[in-house]
């Protein structure tokens, strides 16, 4: 048998999983749908409907439609309940992933992975649908440990393919403790890798202790600290003890100064864990809308992975917004590789190139 398909696809990996798991032999052939592999007069000869992903069996008989060929390739195996009822019940959560649930959690992750947009520029409503149908899962998970009782079958296959990956598309899963449960259980079925995001969730549980306010004259040398402590801030900031005059200076520019905003993030002792200046900065070009600049974004290098960064520059982002500002940008030096990419998880695009005169 061959098996036409995208190998980042959900739908695609449904087939591979259920032959892997029953040892059914195959030829995988790799479409690159984005540049019209599934649109080639030979492809449509295979499937009129143009999609991945479909198969050729050995017969030379094709069949396409994901929830249709694992059907077929499983009948008479322990991925489908004996009993007929439970059959039928299985049936009824694969239409439900067709219909309720991977045109919402699987498009939304298409539009982030294969569109290239960023998480925020995603169709709201398809998040919000998203959302509906990770919440019926979530309900129904909180019951049982797979979604027909307690024996795995094709239903778990069929949701699993987007669910795992549903952070993808900008859906989180760290409101979900069923829902993940269930994807562990049955990637050990499967025996498929973990997909990554506990380090998220753990992260996003310690980031929930932080909160943010505006910064003090006494913050100044926390910051000033965060600030040095990174390979192109140690050579830029003075570090003793007093503090040169010069940050308290401008300290008080920055407080007297009502587009600016100096915030720092606090652990639950108080202590000053991260950082972050906006600017609003009001102009006359595109209509007079003002913009939001983030500068001095920092997390103190003990808490760095955590999602402290995160809820700093979400923090951000929601205030310039309120504040009426068209947009937020941000420069970052071009070698802080790191920051670019943490950036652009949280939804910003690479946009301009900054330039410098330093005097
Ligand atoms: N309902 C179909 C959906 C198939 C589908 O949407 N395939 C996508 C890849 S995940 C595709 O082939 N897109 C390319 C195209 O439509 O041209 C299934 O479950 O197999």
């Amino acid at each position: 048998m061959k098996i036409y398909g995208d190998a980042n696809s959900g739908n695609c990996l449904k087939v591979k999983w259920v032959c892997d798991r029953l040892a059914l032999p195959y030829t995988w052939v790799e479409i690159d749908t984005m540049k019209g592999g599934s649109r080639t007069a030979e492809f449509l000869k295979r499937n009129g409907w143009g999609q991945v992903p479909t198969v050729e069996l050995d017969d030379g008989r094709t069949l396409a439609q994901s929830n249709a060929i694992i059907r077929y390739l499983a009948r008479g195996s322990d991925l489908i309940p004996s009993d007929p009822y439970r059959a039928a019940q299985m049936d009824a959560w694969m239409f439900w992933e067709q219909n309720s649930h991977e045109p919402y959690v699987a498009v939304c992750r298409f539009q982030a992975v294969y569109l290239g947009k960023a998480i925020s520029e995603i169709d709201p409503n398809l998040v919000k649908r998203g959302y509906v149908a990770l919440d019926h899962l979530e309900r129904h998970l909180a019951g049982t440990q797979f979604l027909v009782g307690d024996a795995f079958s094709l239903a778990d296959v069929s949701l699993l393919a987007y669910t795992r990956v549903a952070e993808d598309g900008g859906l989180e899963l760290a409101r979900y403790p069923a829902i993940r449960r269930w994807i562990a259980d049955a990637e050990r079925v499967l025996a498929l890798p973990p997909v990554r995001w506990p380090q998220v969730n753990a992260a996003m549980t310690e980031a929930s202790s932080i909160t943010i306010r505006r910064a003090r004259r006494e913050d100044v040398a926390a910051i000033v600290g965060m600030l040095a402590d990174d390979p192109l801030g140690s050579a830029r900031e003075r570090i003793e003890d007093p503090l040169p005059q010069s940050y308290y200076e401008a300290f008080a520019r920055v407080e007297r100064d009502p587009n600016l905003q100096l915030v720092v993030a606090v652990d639950g002792e108080g202590v000053v864990v991260g950082c972050l200046q906006l600017a609003v900065l009001p102009g006359i070009s595109s209509q007079g809308g003002s913009r939001g600049l983030l500068e001095d974004v920092r997390v103190a290098k003990h808490c760095r992975s955590r999602g402290i960064g995160e809820k700093l520059v979400q923090w951000a982002v929601t205030e310039a917004r309120a504040r009426g500002c068209m947009l937020v940008e941000l420069l970052t030096h071009q070698t802080r590789v790191d920051a670019q990419r943490f950036y652009e998880r949280l939804g910003f695009a690479r946009s301009h190139v900054g330039m410098t005169i330093r005097f």
